[in-house]
């Protein structure tokens, strides 16, 4: 770690703190307690492990394994491990992401104009501003048409080529915001190297009528520039141009100019971020550029005021209400004291379909790790697997493991009290199956209660379920640009407060760092070009199989 970095916490441990110790001795001391014994003996549970944040946006977590001195003894925990400290320093743009020596500012893509972040001696929210101006003016063009294909078409079809963070926010923002977005131009998301992704996103485009957004940070990942350039010489094809039609079907979004301009992107048509930009936090910096053509500059800046409301509670509600604390307080407690090993997150809105895979890269990069900053290996749990789908689908697939398996799987119930889509009673049918399954896997259902309803005693234990499974149901107004900026914002400063108990650095990612290389290596060798690759024995077999299907 560089010397004198600056509100790190660098003592590895965690588990001979006093604060995790008295979180071990209060675990063993409730630990039989059931959720249905902890609500009959607190008439006042519901309210007092409830939270309103922002904009009305309220989190139940009642329904989770913990009491008040739960709270109060994961609260010190937060405190004991500098938390306070910490949020403070992300803010004040210090270099937290010490192993890439960065500040960690994705805060600062939605500060507002009249905001001062200074990193390095300067002010960065001037150049963001700026970004976002351009943003707006190149979004504009495209939606009314005044920006023009090769052949004088206008644009119809937006094909986003990046992946990781510079695909799952874009995809996962335009499905969430669908019911906002222009239906005059479709959007398209083209992340993986299989040709097939490219084949079928492409299929049915008319290259004249087709833009594409090359989103890299590097300008240099395997999977996009390949794509980049089959989209090139798709284009090209197509319309039977040379170099000069790139400039009109090919805009970029990337810290790397000068790969863009090798490209032969018109580096007027680059939008630009920063290093303080991490990935997995980037879908509210020019990432967005699908997003803000097809929700349009004012519903972009609307998220990016959902964001930042989100940014100002977290820095400055006390613990206890702040709903990022809370929640990364609730996962720690499920992780390192109940033993999950994972958390469902499950939207009960269509439109957030690909929330959960969002979430996974935001969690799962940031926080699967086992280094402690000062280098040594944690000997406690960090990030759980997280995973999920939209209600009411998961509840016909694999609900029942969640209410009978015998493993514990903490749950995020996400639902909207206002349809975007107010048809016959869907609303009330698809709320009523949020609250009814939160309901059910806390309570569960007795042995008693089972045969009081006439089921032979034989059946009896298999229609039985245990309860005691926890869960926290945020229930939100509406699903607006806003709520969606104040969502995202709830869940990334989530997990900086997670790593910042488990000491660990949330924002670097070196196990991905290691899948750009490793590629690299076997290309040449699937081709034929080296005859004898030197692998393990299984690797080897599998490099000769492939080769010798393909007739090398
Ligand atoms: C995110 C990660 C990773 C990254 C992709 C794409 O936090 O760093 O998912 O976003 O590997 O990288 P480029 O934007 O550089 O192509």
């Amino acid at each position: 770690m560089p010397a004198n970095t600056p509100s790190i916490p660098t003592q590895n441990a965690l588990t001979a703190l006093p604060e995790w110790r008295a979180l071990e001795t209060h675990r063993a001391q409730t630990h039989a307690t059931h959720l249905r014994d902890l609500f009959e003996s607190d008439s006042n549970r519901a309210k007092a492990l409830s939270v309103e944040g922002p904009s009305g946006m309220f989190m139940d977590y009642s329904k989770q394994r913990v009491t008040t001195e739960t709270m109060r003894l994961l609260l010190d925990l937060a405190e004991a491990r500098g938390v306070r400290p910490r949020i403070a320093a992300m803010f004040r743009g210090d270099k937290i992401n010490v192993t890439e020596e960065r500040a960690v500012l994705h805060i600062a893509l939605r500060a507002p104009r009249d905001a001062h972040i200074v990193v390095d001696g300067v002010d960065v929210v001037p150049a963001v501003h700026e970004v976002l101006d351009a943003m707006g003016a190149f979004a504009d063009a495209v939606r009314s048409g005044a920006w023009k294909g090769h052949t004088g078409k206008r644009i119809r079809n937006v094909i986003n080529i990046g992946i990781g963070g510079s695909d799952l926010g874009p995809a996962m923002a335009y499905d969430a915001l669908c019911a906002y977005t222009t239906r005059e131009i479709s959007f398209r998301f083209v992340s993986n190297v299989d040709a097939t992704d490219f084949a079928e996103k492409t299929r049915d485009c008319d290259p004249a009528e087709t833009l594409f957004i090359v989103c890299s940070k590097t300008f240099t990942t395997l999977e996009t520039m390949t794509n980049a350039n089959t989209a090139r010489e798709w284009v090209l094809k197509g319309l039977s141009a040379n170099d000069t039609a790139v400039a009109k079907h090919f805009v970029a979004v990337s810290t790397n100019a000068k790969k863009v301009l090798a490209f032969g992107i018109d580096t007027a048509n680059m939008f630009g971020f920063w290093d303080w930009v991490g990935g997995r936090y980037s879908m509210d910096s020019a990432i967005g550029l699908s997003t803000m053509i097809a929700v349009g500059p004012k519903g972009f800046q609307e998220m990016l005021s959902g964001f930042h409301e989100m940014d100002e509670h977290f820095r400055t509600a006390p613990f206890a209400t702040n709903l990022p604390v809370i929640m990364a307080l609730v996962g720690i407690w499920n992780s390192n004291f109940l033993g999950s090993q994972t958390l469902a997150v499950l939207p009960y809105d269509q439109y957030l379909d690909r929330f959960s895979a969002y979430l996974q890269q935001l969690e799962m990069e940031s926080n699967g790790k086992h280094v402690a900053f000062d280098g040594s290996r944690v000997t406690w749990e960090t990030c759980p697997s997280v995973w999920g789908q939209p209600g009411t689908n998961g509840q016909h697939a694999f609900y029942q493991m969640i209410h009978q398996g015998t493993r514990l799987v903490p749950c995020d119930f996400i639902a909207f009290c206002e349809p975007l889509n107010a048809i016959g009673v869907h609303q009330d049918l698809l709320i009523a199956n949020v609250l009814a399954q939160a309901e059910a896997l806390a309570f569960g259902k007795t042995l008693q209660e089972v045969e009081a309803e006439g089921c032979p005693a034989w059946l009896a234990p298999h229609r039985q379920f245990d309860g005691n499974r926890p869960s926290t149901t945020i229930l939100a107004k509406r699903l607006t640009p806003a709520a969606l900026g104040r969502l995202i914002a709830l869940y990334e400063h989530k997990v900086f407060v997670q790593g910042t108990i488990w000491g660990i650095n949330s924002f670097d990612q070196w196990g991905v760092e290691l899948g750009k290389v490793l590629a690299q290596r076997i290309i040449p060798e699937l081709s034929g070009s080296v005859p004898t690759p030197a692998h393990d024995s299984s690797t080897q077999q599998l490099i000769t199989r492939y080769r010798t299907a393909r007739g090398r």
